[in-house]
């Protein structure tokens, strides 16, 4: 029989059976099959009943129904899974062939697979894949990046089934070589992680600082949902704080005060610590996660520690516009610090990113989309150059506007003894990036002290490096230089 099927598909859970439907409406025919066999029929049965989908009961008669250069997209569970199919897959493909690999891997696995295959012939492709269910559904937000020759083999089916911005731009671009297509997923999450905490803290300050009733917080979202604030997480705040259950309370004053995480928050703070990048509000945001998961903890501890009783001072509509011009600003340097991370990245791994691309592929379709990545691309598109998003003109206006309302809130909210760990780091890397001169004199000074590790001096050019016998004990010999 001549094989007729575009793309195969295996892993058949939520992600892989809705971008398999979603393949069906854009025209192309796929073969859907899962290492649970029973769950291909379960899928032809069901959801996919109808459809152009065709199924497969093994990896035989999945690779006869592909057309050439085969194209098998893997939807299953991150680590193991994906190299035990790789090395199902290997025997039955050729030359040429490409395995696309779609689930949340990490970017040193994709790096290795992608040298692995291509030492043996093939293509691979690692994409990150952003939406959730309804973004697989009906459009996600999506990152390729792998071998340069496979992005031609599958850039139609992508771009046909990804989310469109609203100048109708396609929301999947190619990232770059090996692992950067998850890289900036990985990127992208820990910015997720960022946006996600500066909205709580802002609900914090409301709740626990103006005393807001969650009917207040859902209008004062909806209102915040209309201007630079517009996005997907906002929108979906302002719904959680209007919903309640049948029984007409709120859901969200039911749950539990933990939060849980998958890990790529922390790979992109652990990221930014290996390239030395001060990615600091996603690593707060991190962090914050890891304070609320001790709640036993927390609960002894507020029995005991003391703090400031006091609520906010002021007139409580202007601190409501102060605490929404905080999260603006500490947006901004969020998305900076992804940007820088992102740059540094493509430094050491030797990816030619583009960032305005990046910007937009973000803008639909993911967790993070919103109006404001929409300004990010015009600032990248404008200068693609561009070495600090806090340097455009654009969003330098905005820090301008908004810093006076940041530094009242993050007072306030110290003063009155509410945590906001990301608006504070946010608002000390603002004030450490534009200063000219910070204390690293005295820290130099200090580790030559008891180790002798030496120094610059700002009257001698630089690299040029000086000890000094600080106690009269020590000798002159001084360490070598090294990078930590
Ligand atoms: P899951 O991450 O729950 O994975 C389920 C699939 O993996 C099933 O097809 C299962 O087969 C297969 N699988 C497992 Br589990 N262990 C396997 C193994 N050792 N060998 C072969 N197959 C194995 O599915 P998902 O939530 O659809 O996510 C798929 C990927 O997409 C993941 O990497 C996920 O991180 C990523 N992702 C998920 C979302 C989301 O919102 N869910 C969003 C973005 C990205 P079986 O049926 O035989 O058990």
């Amino acid at each position: 029989m001549e094989p007729t099927a575009d793309i195969a598909l295996i892993g058949l859970a939520v992600m892989g059976q809705n971008l398999i439907m979603n393949m069906n409406d854009h025209g192309y025919t796929v073969v859907a099959y899962n290492r649970t066999t029973s769950k291909v029929d379960e899928f032809l049965n069901d959801a996919a009943k109808g459809s152009k989908v065709v199924g497969a009961h093994s990896v035989e008669e999945m690779v006869a129904k592909l057309k050439r250069p085969r194209k098998i997209m893997l939807m299953v569970k991150a680590g193991k899974a994906v190299d035990d199919f790789i090395e199902t897959l290997l025997p039955h493909l050729e030359p040429g062939d490409l395995i696309i690999d779609g689930g949340n891997s990490h970017f040193p696995d994709t790096i290795r697979r992608t040298k692995y295959l291509e030492s043996k012939g093939l293509l691979f492709i690692g994409t990150g894949v952003s939406g959730g269910e309804e973004g697989a559904r009906f459009g996600p937000s999506m990152m390729p990046g792998g071998s340069v020759a496979a992005w031609p083999l599958v850039k139609d089916i992508f771009q046909a089934i990804c989310a469109k911005t609203p100048a109708g731009e396609p929301c999947c671009d190619w990232m770059g070589e090996d692992g950067a297509g998850h890289y900036v997923k990985m990127t992208h999450n820990g910015i997720e992680y960022g946006d996600m905490q500066l909205i709580c803290e802002a609900y914090q300050l409301m709740k626990e600082g103006l005393k807001m009733s969650n009917e207040e917080m859902h209008e004062v979202l909806t209102e915040w949902n209309k201007g630079e604030l517009d996005s997907y997480l906002i929108e979906i705040t302002r719904d959680i704080l209007g919903y309640k259950d049948e029984k007409g309370e709120y859901v969200v004053d039911a749950i539990v005060d933990t939060a849980g995480q998958k890990g790529t928050g922390k790979w992109t703070s652990v990221s930014s610590l290996d390239l030395g990048m001060p990615v600091t509000l996603i690593g707060e945001a991190v962090y914050a996660r890891c304070l609320s998961a001790m709640k036993d903890d927390r609960v002894e501890a507020s029995k005991i520690l003391t703090g400031p009783a006091q609520g906010f001072t002021g007139d409580k509509k202007a601190i409501i516009e102060d605490i929404r011009q905080a999260l603006l600003a500490s947006k901004i340097v969020s998305y900076a610090q992804g940007f820088m991370l992102l740059r540094e990245a493509a430094k050491e791994y030797k990816w030619n990113l583009a960032y305005g691309p990046i910007a937009m592929v973000w803008r639909a379709g993911c967790i993070i989309r919103s109006v404001f990545l929409g300004k990010i691309k015009a600032a990248f598109d404008k200068n693609p150059n561009l070495s600090n998003l806090l340097l455009d003109e654009y969003f330098k206006g905005l820090i301008d506007r908004c810093q006076p309302s940041w530094r009242r809130v993050v007072a306030q909210a110290v003063t009155a003894g509410i945590p906001v760990p990301a608006f504070t780091t946010a608002l000390a890397f603002y004030d450490g990036y534009r200063s000219e001169r910070l204390p690293a004199n005295l820290l130099q000074a200090q580790r030559d002290y008891f180790g002798a590790h030496t120094y610059e001096r700002l009257d001698q050019p630089r690299g040029k490096f000086f000890h000094t016998n600080w106690t009269g004990k020590g000798g002159n010999v001084s360490a070598g230089t090294y990078t930590v």
